[in-house]
């Protein structure tokens, strides 16, 4: 039974990710931090299963600034592939809380690879990391030899550990992906990203359950497509020969003012009467023009993104119905 260690396992594409391996047939740990709250709600449904846990997926408390906690847990698990998904990944937040965002993210992967460095028997290793390392590129769409330019701290950081990452593989031979990921959303996406805050708050204004929704930018534009596409091309990368860096992305642009009008026309609600601006939510930067061109995976792997941007935001947004309908 091949044995996978993944790190944010906790966290949309890592519950993702978890299922897919599982169907697969594998052995899955999961790093998790200690935290005041238990917040494992996207894993509830397999925690819960006796067949699945403690069988074949297993919870291991480590953190990435406790190299002691990380080198425990990848020895005793010794993976045959170590799926990086970890780190602070809210873009504005990055600009408020720069340095933790930088340790987690560029020093976190760097001692993941320094301990693979070590190890006898090592992983395969592939690094989620973002669109956001290209910021304001020249070329548009952006492919795996596009320049890095990134424009706010979460893309810096997210930059040096890609480069880590190359320099690992070029220099010493690891077996270490970058996987670039364009924007990736889900009815999992957390509530402080914009598809989500935009589709849970067009299905409770539909259900009187809030009366406005306030916005920053609705002018930008993002290259969306739907996360379990995502962690299928994580896992694709990691069975090809080679260890290569590829971009997933959908190739298309849409702007959060689409986002709004899907979602708010999914409910049957007019958006002009709900949606309002909010200077604070404005970032000091934002990124320009990232679309991606897939290609490469496309030739390599076989990978399509499956769903449209339209898709996504209608069941994002029936998703938030249900999800209220209950509570
Ligand atoms: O949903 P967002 O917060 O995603 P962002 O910044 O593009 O970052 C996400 O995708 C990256 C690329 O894959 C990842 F690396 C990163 O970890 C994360 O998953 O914001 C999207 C856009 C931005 O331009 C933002 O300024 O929406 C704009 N926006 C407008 N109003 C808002 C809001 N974003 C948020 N979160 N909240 C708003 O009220």
């Amino acid at each position: 039974m091949p044995r996978a260690l993944i790190t944010g396992i906790t966290g949309q594409d890592g519950s993702y990710l978890t299922e897919l391996l599982l169907e697969k047939g594998y052995e899955i740990h999961g790093m998790v931090r200690r935290t005041s709250t238990l917040d494992r709600s996207r894993l509830v449904h397999l925690y819960r299963d006796p067949q699945i846990y403690g069988q074949r997926l297993f919870l291991h408390y480590a953190d990435l600034d406790d190299p002691t906690t990380l080198r425990r847990v990848l020895g005793s698990v010794e993976p045959d592939e170590l799926y990086h998904l970890a780190g602070q990944s809210h873009v504005g937040l990055s600009f408020e809380i720069p340095e933790s965002t930088f340790e987690m993210t560029s020093m976190g992967t760097l001692r993941l690879l320094e301990m693979i460095q070590d190890m006898r028997k090592k992983p395969r290793f592939f690094h989620a990391t973002s669109s956001e390392i290209f910021g304001q590129p020249a070329q548009m769409p952006q492919d795996e030899s596009t320049p890095y330019a990134p424009v706010n701290p979460y893309g810096i950081a997210k930059a040096s550990a890609s480069q880590m990452v190359t320099m690992y593989r070029k220099t010493f031979g690891h077996y270490a992906v970058n996987g670039i990921m364009f924007n990736h959303e889900s009815p999992r996406r957390g509530e402080n990203f914009v598809t989500r805050k935009i589709c849970h708050a067009a299905a409770a204004i539909k259900l009187g359950k809030q009366k406005d929704l306030l916005l920053g930018d609705t002018s930008a534009k993002r290259d969306w497509g739907y996360a379990k596409d995502y962690v299928r091309g994580m896992w694709l990368s990691l069975q090809h020969a080679t260890a290569e860096d590829y971009i997933f992305a959908t190739g298309k642009l849409h702007s959060v003012q689409d986002v709004v009008e899907t979602a708010f026309a999914t409910v049957n609600l007019d958006w002009r009467q709900h949606v309002r601006k909010d200077n604070r939510l404005l970032r000091p930067a934002e990124p320009q023009r990232l679309c991606g061109n897939p290609a490469k995976a496309r030739r390599l792997l076989s990978w399509e993104p499956t769903t449209t941007f339209r898709q996504l935001i209608e069941e994002m947004t029936k998703a938030e119905l249900a999800l209220l309908a209950d509570s």
